[in-house]
């Protein structure tokens, strides 16, 4: 290990072949990745060497791809055996346990290793000291090497190169002595929240937190009690339980700055899918208070109590609130065990008579930022950390049911069948094909259940949802027209009836073009090219949207960016990214308000 940290003065300045000399061991036994990413210099960060060293390996041909996928020892393989792995790769198994197997895992490993190594034709690659840097568990170790082997060999391709260069990042980031401190605390912070999940998901690991459940509640203590911790000069939990923290601005009397994202989550969901947004901004205001810095305006952070509508049919009712769109209406939705909202409420101590109260005025806020996970496969796939959102697609979803017969699965012929679940299928059918025909609509059916079914009965209902999306309202609208034409031309085919209840109807929002030149002007003082990209997912942002000027900055997600997945990642690395992008931002806007 360099005894002296390398600067990157020292690798912009030194001749080329000695600066190349101090990136030996960033990519196992290939020294040609750090030649060709040289020619790239001078550098203004460790992210943007690191971008030149992924795009070096990206440019070149297939063959040197393969031979430096080829060139990694295998996870406790004969080389670790015999002790011959780089410095490195030895360093990195150790701290695995990996140098510690029972015969039975040893066995096991080398088994998949060389079925993995059939498979695609070079050895199973992952970055063993994973997402925090700190290492992954050998269990994880082991079930991703599982759930890999089963990939495609063209995605596993890039996987595998996506874990060579999480590893490169990894040794840069010992090599320069720059721990992303700041990046490691956010998502220390995400991981201790994450403690924190609904019953029947808790008891086999999953994340769940459903609005105003026990554990949504402590979440909602959990991220007070960090705001105070990170120096928020006030914390409070609103009436539908958002939980804001405001950092003072040195001027009390000028507009603040608006940020956050939401803390609930989807059933068996990721542990940053809206936490990112909340902590991101958090580590901001520790650092200013830190250093008893305050901005000309005040930082306002809200923790949104609800966006993902999983225990409600009540779509990004914490932002809702802030915007004027709280549906009194949902007070009296019951949920699946018929306890309504307002008995949620009451049981969590909250009072909705207090809800219009937290309705903001425009006027006092600058606009409204939103940091939050890709959620998509666009950023992973390019090895960029960060992205710069255009605009939010336009949604519109649906809860129905199908009315058909039920009856004997064996005595009913195929021809005098009402059978509710195949209208649905068959209008999924035809979803997948209308929206894939737009290119870049798309249309879920995520709940689809026959109540009451039996193996021999030919289903009388069936109940589904619709979520359908796109990049303009307009085209949003042709999709929903399409697909509730086709309905109906199926049930009237079919002599089934159909019930559809609309839960929500989001418009597309663009970002505000000047907020939107802030994220980039960030992402560039980063070193980082700005990747310009839509949102598929909806955010909180599209509710602000309504009454603020706003914008989005997305962070990679790891596992080619999955989300409403417990296989959502991303890196302290391009957290702390986040937070330095943040950091510029806050000091863009302090600049223009001086
Ligand atoms: O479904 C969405 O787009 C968001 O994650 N609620
Ligand atoms: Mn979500
Ligand atoms: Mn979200």
């Amino acid at each position: 290990m360099h005894t002296m940290a390398l600067t990157l003065e020292s690798l912009n300045t030194l001749p080329l072949d000695a600066a190349a000399r101090l990136l030996d061991g960033v990519y196992e036994h290939s020294p040609w990745v750090a030649d060709a990413a040289l020619a790239q210099r001078p550098f203004v960060s460790l992210a943007q060497l690191q971008f030149a060293l992924a795009q070096a390996v990206t440019h070149a041909p297939l063959e040197a791809r393969l031979a430096l996928l080829r060139a990694h020892p295998e996870l406790a393989g004969k080389a670790m055996e015999a002790g011959a792995l780089t410095r490195e790769s030895t360093h990195e198994q150790k701290t695995a346990g990996l140098t510690a197997c029972t015969p039975q895992e040893l066995a096991h490993i080398q088994a998949l290793n060389t079925a993995y190594r059939e498979k695609f034709g070079f050895p199973f690659i992952v970055a063993v000291r994973g997402p925090r840097g700190t290492g992954l568990f050998k269990p994880q170790i082991i079930a991703t090497l599982e759930r890999r082997l089963g990939g495609h060999p063209d995605f596993e391709l890039q996987e595998a190169l996506r874990n060579v260069h999480r590893i490169a990042e990894i040794r840069l980031t010992d090599k320069f002595a720059l721990p992303p401190l700041r990046g490691q605390q956010v998502w220390d912070l995400q991981e201790s929240l994450a403690a924190f999940s609904d019953p029947g998901f808790a008891e086999r690991g999953e994340l769940t937190v459903t609005y105003l459940t026990d554990a949504h509640r402590a979440c909602a203590a959990r991220i007070a009690q960090d705001m105070r911790d990170a120096g928020c000069d006030s914390v409070h939990t609103d009436a539908v339980g958002n939980v804001v923290g405001r950092y003072a601005g040195t001027r009390a009397d000028a507009p603040a700055l608006l940020t956050g994202s939401h803390y609930d989550t989807v059933r068996n969901g990721g542990k940053y899918d809206g936490r990112l947004g909340i902590y991101v901004p958090l580590a901001c205001v520790q650092a200013l208070a830190g250093a008893q810095q305050r901005l000309p305006f005040a930082l306002e952070i809200v923790a949104f109590a609800e966006e993902e509508g999983q225990r409600y049919r009540a779509t990004f009712l914490g932002s809702g609130a802030l915007t004027g769109d709280f549906d009194p209406a949902w007070l009296e939705q019951p949920d699946a065990d018929g306890v309504t909202m307002r008995d949620a409420m009451r049981h969590a101590g909250l009072d909705p008579a207090q809800i219009p109260s937290i309705k903001r005025d425009p006027a006092r806020y600058l606009g409204f930022v939103e940091v939050h996970i890709e959620q998509g496969p666009e950023l992973n796939a390019r090895n960029l950390p960060l992205g710069i959102v255009t605009s939010i697609n336009a949604s519109v979803r649906y809860t129905g049911e199908v009315v058909g017969m039920a009856s004997h699965a064996g005595t009913t012929s195929m021809t005098q069948r009402r059978d509710a679940a195949a209208a649905v299928a068959e209008l999924m059918v035809f979803l997948e094909q209308r929206a894939g025909a737009d290119g870049d609509s798309v249309g879920t059916v995520g709940l689809l259940h026959v109540p009451g079914g039996s193996i021999n009965v030919v289903p009388g209902r069936c109940s589904f949802s619709l979520d359908l999306r796109a990049p303009t309202d307009a085209q949003r609208d042709a999709l929903e027209r399409d697909v509730l034409d086709q309905l109906q031309a199926i049930c009237a085919r079919r002599g089934v009836t159909h019930s559809l209840t609309q839960t929500v109807r989001a418009s597309a929002a663009p970002s505000d073009p000047v907020w939107q030149t802030r994220w980039e002007a960030a992402v560039q003082a980063l070193g980082l090219p700005v990747h310009r990209m839509p949102s598929g997912a909806g955010h909180d942002a599209m509710k602000l949207h309504t009454i603020l000027p706003q914008a989005m900055l997305f962070v990679r997600g790891e596992n080619a960016g999955i989300s409403h997945n417990p296989l959502e990642s991303t890196t302290c690395n391009d957290m702390q990214l986040a937070v330095e992008a943040f950091d510029h931002l806050l000091a863009q806007l302090g600049r223009a308000s001086t």
